[in-house]
This record gives structure tokens, C-alpha cells and sequence, in this order.
């Protein structure tokens, strides 16, 4: 059975608990359910594992995120050196799961280009991007959320060779919301048409990972002007709390879940369960010949 890939971050720091334990069991049966073997991957005790087991996630999920780090690529050797726990971003979840051997990776929203506050372009550049222009893995996700800077988001991945998929979509997802009016390099409309890119690009031994962006789900969408008010706010405070670094991304999105209140985090989970299954239908098409 082909194995996919959940990273741990946005169960420790994307989701509030208890509904993220909820959520990353809820995710390991969805994949389970239709035919693929989950792996939600994480540090316990300094360990790299993936594959969590359902007392190590709730470890992680039950833990306050003040004493269960963000684990992004440059913390991976902090945390093995002094045996500790750490949630693993979209980057080190790349990282630990290929060298698990598995090529498929589940998750909501990726880190990008952060929106620049003074004139040119931002200099916080998430480790995911950097990930995916080296680590071969088909991440699914639902695009990357609209505080960041989409435009320079997707120059990058351009710049370098990452393939990005729209999947039943011409327009790469915005997170809560189904377009952000910007193109996909091509729509796939099923499982099977990914992996004969998939497979296309292996044979051409190019390097990288490929992303594969699933519109949120119809029903839970918030459409783009109805939550830029809100983004704006988060965007302002962060700046105005002098935040940098690793601290950003939880900041906005806890902020962001603090003022739309319930419907963020209804569209949060109704996009993660979505994004498990299209990439357990993604594992199975692998499968086949
Ligand atoms: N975007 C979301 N939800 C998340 C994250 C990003 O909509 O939970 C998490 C992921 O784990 C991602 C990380 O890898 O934040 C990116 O953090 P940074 O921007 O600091 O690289
Ligand atoms: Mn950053």
C-alpha cells in the first residue's frame, strides 16, 4: 500500500485543540478509508518518525505550542541533539518522509513568499519553497493562504522547476478561497492524470517535488473579499508586535482563526479531510501500471 505523508505543524500550531487531535486522526482514516497508508511524521524524544503513533500525536497535539516547537529543515538538528519533541512544517516533513521512501504528502495551506511591508520584495521566504524545489514528493495542499505574497509565491516555484497542478481548477487555490486569479502551469481533473506527470517527471529524472493544489471545498469557501479585511488586521498587529521569523506564520494564523471565528476553521478542516482524500486517490493511481 502506498503511503502518504501529514505534517504535524498544523496540528501543534495551524489548528486550536482539541479539534486538530480530532483532525489528525480524522485525516489517517480518510487516507486508510480509501486505500492508502497513512504516516503523520514528527519528533518524539529527538527521534525522527515517520508514522506517529496515535499516542504520539496526541503528544504533540495536546501539547501547548510553547513547549512543542515548529520544527522547519534548520531545526531538525536542534531538536535530535537535545532529544526533544517537535511538530514538523510542510519543509521537514518533505524531508523526513523521502527519506522514509515515501513520495506522497497531504496538508492544507504551504508556507510562501510573506507580503512585504516596505517597498520591494519580502525577504521571509519559507523553508517549504526552498523543500520543493529539491525534495521529490507530490505535496497536495489547497494553495497557500492569501497573507502571503501569491504573485512572488508562485515566481518561485517557477524560478525553480517546481511543477505546480491545479487539480479540476485552472487558478491556484487561495486556501479559504477556491481562486486567487492567478494560473496553474495545468489542470488535472483526475488522480490518474497526476501521476502520469508524476511518473513522466521521475523518468526525466528531474529534481523536486511537485505541488498539486485542491480548491477548498464549495460549501465552506470564503470567498476572498469577505476575509482580506481580516488578513489586513493580522498583518498589521504582526508587524506592530515586532514578530519575525518562525513566530509569523502561527501568529496570522491564529489571528486570522480569532477574527473570523468558526467559519476559518469549518473551511481549515473541510480542506485538510478534502486534501486527504485526493491524495489517497493519488496514491492509489501510483499504484496501478
Ligand atoms: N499555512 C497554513 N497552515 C499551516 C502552515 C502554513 O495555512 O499550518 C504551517 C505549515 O506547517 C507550513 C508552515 O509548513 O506553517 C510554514 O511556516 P513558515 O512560513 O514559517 O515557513
Ligand atoms: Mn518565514
Amino acid at each position: 500500500m502506498t503511503r502518504v505523508a501529514l505534517e504535524s505543524t498544523v496540528i501543534s500550531h495551524g489548528l486550536p485543540y482539541p479539534d486538530n487531535l480530532k483532525l489528525a486522526h480524522e485525516m489517517e482514516r480518510i487516507i486508510r478509508d480509501h486505500g492508502a497508508d497513512p504516516a503523520t511524521v514528527g519528533v518524539i524524544g529527538g527521534e525522527l518518525i515517520a508514522g506517529l503513533s496515535p499516542q504520539q500525536i496526541e503528544r504533540l497535539a495536546a501539547t501547548s505550542e510553547r513547549q512543542v516547537g515548529k520544527v522547519s529543515r534548520r531545526d531538525l538538528p536542534i531538536v535530535v541533539a537535545r532529544k526533544l519533541d517537535g511538530a514538523t512544517t510542510v519543509a521537514a516533513t518533505m524531508w523526513i518522509a523521502h527519506r522514509a521512501g515515501i513520495e506522497l504528502f497531504a496538508t492544507g495551506g504551504i508556507g510562501g513568499v510573506h507580503r512585504s511591508r516596505e517597498p520591494g520584495p519580502s525577504t521571509d521566504v519559507s523553508a517549504d519553497l526552498q523543500e520543493l524545489a529539491q525534495t521529490p514528493l507530490i505535496v497536495v495542499c489547497a494553495g497557500a493562504k492569501a497573507i502571503l505574497d501569491l504573485p512572488a509565491t508562485l515566481e518561485y516555484l517557477e524560478t525553480h522547476g517546481v511543477t505546480v497542478i491545479g487539480y479540476g481548477t485552472e487558478a491556484f487555490p487561495a486556501f479559504y478561497s477556491r481562486s486567487s486569479g492567478l494560473p496553474v502551469d495545468v489542470c488535472c481533473n483526475t488522480a490518474q492524470e497526476v501521476a502520469e506527470i508524476w511518473r513522466a517527471k521521475r523518468a526525466l529524472d528531474l529534481k523536486g517535488g511537485m505541488l498539486v493544489a485542491v480548491p477548498v471545498p464549495e460549501e465552506d469557501e470564503i470567498p476572498a473579499a469577505q476575509i482580506e479585511p481580516q488578513i489586513e488586521q493580522a498583518l498589521a498587529e504582526c508587524e506592530a508586535a515586532g514578530l519575525r521569523s518562525a513566530d509569523v506564520t502561527p501568529y496570522l494564523l491564529r489571528r486570522i482563526a480569532e477574527l473570523t471565528g468558526d467559519r476559518s476553521l469549518r473551511a481549515n478542516l473541510a480542506l485538510l479531510r478534502n486534501n486527504a482524500r485526493v491524495a489517497a486517490a493519488i496514491a492509489v493511481a501510483l499504484e496501478r501500471k
